[in-house]
C-alpha cells in the first residue's frame, strides 16, 4: 500500500511541476510578445497618442461586467458654450509686475545657487567648476559660461581685497550677458498708411498660436486695431484655436478652408488689414519641421506673397524654453529659412533654464523680445533685461 501511495504522490507532484512550468512559459511568451508588439511600427503610434485622460483610465480599468451593464446612464449633454463676451486685456504695466514674480519663482534658483557658491570663503578650483556646471545646467551655453566665469574670477580677485559685493558683481555680469543694449521693441506698425505685419514662425507646439493670440491682446490693451491671419491651414483645430482668441478681444480672424494654401490666407489677411486701415496684421503659420526644404518653400512663399501688399515688419521666432539644445537646433533652422527679427521665448514658467535667453541671442544675433510665462491669456510680457537679471538672482 505504502508503495502505491508513493507513486500517487510522485505522479501528482510531477503534474504540479509541469503545470506551473507551463503557466510560467506561457506568461513569459506573452510578455515577450508584448515587447515585440511594442517594437512593431503599428505599436509606435502610441508615442504620438495624446496623454491619457481620466476617462480613458476609467474605461481601461473598468471590469468587463460594468461595460456589459445594460442600463448605463447616458453621458451628460455638454453645456452649450456661452456666447463670447468681449474682454478687456490686462495692460502692459500690471502684467509686468505680476509676471516678474512668476519669473523669479521659475528662474530664481540659478542666481541663488551661484551666489551661494561665490560666497564661499575660498573660491577653489572645485568651486569654480561647480559654478560652471550650474551655468551650463541653466542652458546659458558653453562660450558665454566660460566668458562669465573668466570675468567673475578676475573681478572677484581684483576687487576681493575687502569683501566684494558678490551679488552686485554677479548681477552686473549677468546683465552684460543678457545685453541690455539690444533693441527689443516690436515693429508692430508700418510706414504711413501701411499696417505693421508680424509673421510668427516656429515648430509645432512651441506656442505660436497662443503667442499670436496673446500679442493681439497686448495690442488691444493699447487700443491698437488688429487683424489676424490663420495661415496654419493644415489643421482645422489650429484655425479654430485662433478664432477663439480673436472672438474674446473682438479681433477679426481671416481664414480659409482646411488645406488652403497658407500663402493665400496670409495674403488675404494683409489685404483685409490694409482695407480696414488697421495698425497691425498678425500672421500665424504652421511649423512642420520634417522637411526643411518644404518648410523653406512654404514660409518663403508666405513672406513673398504678403510683401506684394505690405512689407513684413517683424518676423518672430517662437521657441519653447523647455526644449534646451533641441530648441537651439530648431532656432538655427528657422533663422536660415526666414530673416528672424525677434525671439519669443515661451514656457519660461515651466523651466528653470532661462539661460537659453543668452544662448539663443548669441546664436542668432537677434534679441528676445517677448517671454511667455503661462497659459493664461495675458501671460506674455515684453522682455526686459534688467528685470530678467533681477529675477535670476531671486
Ligand atoms: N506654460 C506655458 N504654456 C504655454 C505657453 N505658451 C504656450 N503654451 C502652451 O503650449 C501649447 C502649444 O501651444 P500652441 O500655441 O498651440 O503651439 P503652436 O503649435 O506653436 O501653435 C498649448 O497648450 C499652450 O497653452 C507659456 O508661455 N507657458
Ligand atoms: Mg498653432
Amino acid at each position: 500500500m505504502g508503495y502505491i501511495a508513493d507513486w500517487v504522490l510522485l505522479v501528482v507532484g510531477l503534474l504540479l511541476v509541469a503545470g506551473v512550468t507551463g503557466v510560467a512559459l506561457l506568461s513569459g511568451s506573452r510578455r515577450r510578445r508584448g515587447t515585440d508588439e511594442d517594437l512593431t511600427p503599428g505599436g509606435g503610434t502610441d508615442v504620438l497618442a495624446p496623454p491619457r485622460t481620466d476617462t480613458d483610465e476609467t474605461t481601461a480599468t473598468a471590469p468587463a461586467t460594468d461595460v456589459a451593464e445594460p442600463e448605463a446612464e447616458p453621458p451628460p449633454v455638454p453645456e452649450a458654450p456661452a456666447a463670447p463676451t468681449q474682454e478687456k486685456p490686462e495692460g502692459a504695466a500690471s502684467r509686468l509686475v505680476r509676471l516678474r514674480q512668476r519669473l523669479s519663482r521659475s528662474q530664481g534658483g540659478l542666481g541663488k545657487g551661484l551666489l551661494a557658491l561665490l560666497s564661499r570663503d575660498r573660491l577653489d578650483e572645485d568651486t569654480w567648476e561647480d559654478i560652471e556646471d550650474t551655468l551650463l545646467g541653466a542652458d546659458i551655453g558653453v562660450a558665454p559660461t566660460q566668458q562669465l566665469v573668466e570675468r567673475l574670477r578676475t573681478r572677484l580677485r581684483v576687487e576681493g581685497g575687502g569683501s566684494p559685493d558678490v551679488r552686485a558683481v554677479l548681477k552686473e555680469e549677468l546683465l552684460a550677458l543678457v545685453d541690455p543694449s539690444m533693441d527689443r521693441r516690436l515693429a508692430v506698425t508700418g510706414e504711413g498708411e501701411e499696417p505693421g505685419v508680424v509673421l510668427v514662425v516656429g515648430v509645432n507646439g512651441s506656442g505660436k498660436t497662443t503667442t499670436v493670440g496673446k500679442i493681439a491682446r497686448l495690442l488691444r490693451a493699447e487700443d491698437m486695431s488688429v487683424v489676424m491671419g490663420a495661415a496654419d491651414t493644415f489643421r482645422a483645430a489650429a484655425v479654430e484655436q485662433l478664432g477663439t482668441w480673436g472672438e474674446r478681444v473682438g479681433v477679426e480672424v481671416v481664414r480659409g478652408p482646411e488645406g488652403t494654401d497658407p500663402a493665400s490666407v496670409a495674403f488675404d489677411a494683409v489685404k483685409r488689414g490694409k482695407a480696414e486701415g488697421v495698425d497691425t496684421v498678425l500672421v500665424d503659420t504652421a511649423g512642420r519641421l520634417q522637411n526643411k526644404a518644404g518648410l523653406m518653400d512654404e514660409l518663403g512663399k508666405v513672406k513673398r506673397v504678403i510683401e506684394k501688399q505690405s512689407p513684413v515688419t517683424e518676423v518672430l521666432l517662437v521657441l519653447d524654453a523647455t526644449t534646451g539644445q533641441n530648441g537651439m537646433v530648431q532656432a538655427r533652422v528657422f533663422s536660415e529659412i526666414v530673416n528672424v527679427t525677434g525671439i519669443v521665448l515661451t514656457k519660461l514658467d515651466g523651466s528653470a533654464k532661462g539661460g537659453i535667453v543668452v544662448a539663443v541671442q548669441r546664436e542668432l544675433g537677434v534679441p528676445v523680445k517677448l517671454v511667455g510665462l503661462g497659459e493664461g491669456p495675458d501671460d506674455l510680457a515684453p522682455f526686459d533685461a534688467e528685470a530678467f537679471t533681477e529675477a535670476l538672482l531671486g
